[in-house]
């Protein structure tokens, strides 16, 4: 295949995209929800129920994230992204801001970011750098009330959706890398591209669970993979 000049390209990327530079994945058998149960830590029941506990999950994922690199998978995106510029956008699940550090401009963060912080009461957001991650929970510099990680939990609505909508109108092409096709709305965007008319592709370790939607699945590491399929698109 090669990328067209009439192309628009939407990236949906999830964990997988990231487990090369050492980020657990969720659903493996090594994965994080393997010591937390989702409800715990990924919803807004959990932190009313048990905030300490929250706040310890996501500034141990906080540090992680500092401490990695973004892998070939990630520069590899911003090749594509430097070739094709405004015909390019990245949509993405994860929240450990690995896009970012690899030079993607064209980012969405549907799931928030570990990078932000949240205040519970007057809902201003805070780098997570510059906030007291001594502090058992974490007090809102503006109001002193209690901070939360800026992450969209399960039953709260994604970021920046009518953009993605908007996006998706318009793209001729969906690539889709390192998600189990698991969460919604996410997982259902390759359904939504396919219907308006655009190729949708696939790079994932596994068959995720919508693998039927794709025309294109290649099997195997982004890190491995990716590099080789950009060069030969760009061509
Ligand atoms: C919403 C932040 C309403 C947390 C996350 C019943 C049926 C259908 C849906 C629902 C249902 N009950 C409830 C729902 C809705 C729910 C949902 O989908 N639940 C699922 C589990 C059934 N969704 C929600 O609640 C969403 N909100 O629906 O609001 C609404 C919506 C729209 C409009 C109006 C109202 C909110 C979902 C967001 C939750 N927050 N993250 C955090 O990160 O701490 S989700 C969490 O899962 C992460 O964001 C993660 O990105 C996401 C998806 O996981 P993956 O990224 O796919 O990771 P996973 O481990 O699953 O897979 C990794 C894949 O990589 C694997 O396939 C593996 O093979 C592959 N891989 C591994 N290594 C590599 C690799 N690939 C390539 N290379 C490698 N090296
Ligand atoms: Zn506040």
């Amino acid at each position: 295949m090669k990328i067209k000049e009439t192309d628009r390209l939407l990236v949906l990327t999830g964990a997988g995209i990231s487990a090369e530079s050492g980020i657990r994945t969720f659903r493996a058998s090594d994965g994080l929800w393997e010591e937390h149960r989702v409800e715990d830590v990924a919803s807004p029941q959990g932190f009313a129920r048990d905030p300490h506990l929250v706040w310890r999950f996501y500034k141990e994922r906080y540090k992680q994230a500092m401490s990695v690199e973004p892998n070939p998978a990630h520069y590899a995106l911003k090749t594509l992204e430097d070739a094709l510029g405004e015909r390019f956008w990245l949509v993405t699940q994860n929240v450990d801001g690995l896009h970012g550090r690899a030079g993607n401009k064209n980012v969405i963060e549907m799931h928030g970011s570990l990078n932000t912080a949240l205040c519970t009461h007057c809902h201003k957001r805070f780098p997570t750098a510059e906030i007291d991650l001594e502090a058992e929970l974490p007090p809102c510099p503006n109001c002193r009330k209690m901070l939360r990680p800026d992450i969209v939990w399960f039953g709260e609505i994604p970021y920046q959706l009518d953009e993605i909508q908007s996006l998706l109108d318009k793209a001729t092409l969906l690539l889709v890398i390192g998600t189990s096709g698991n969460v919604y709305p996410a997982a259902g965007f390759v359904m939504a591209a396919r219907y308006l008319g655009a190729r949708t592709m696939c790079v994932n370790l596994d068959a995720p669970q919508n693998k039927s939607f794709f025309d294109d699945f290649h099997q195997g590491k982004a890190g491995e993979v990716l590099p080789g399929l950009v060069a030969e698109w760009l061509k």
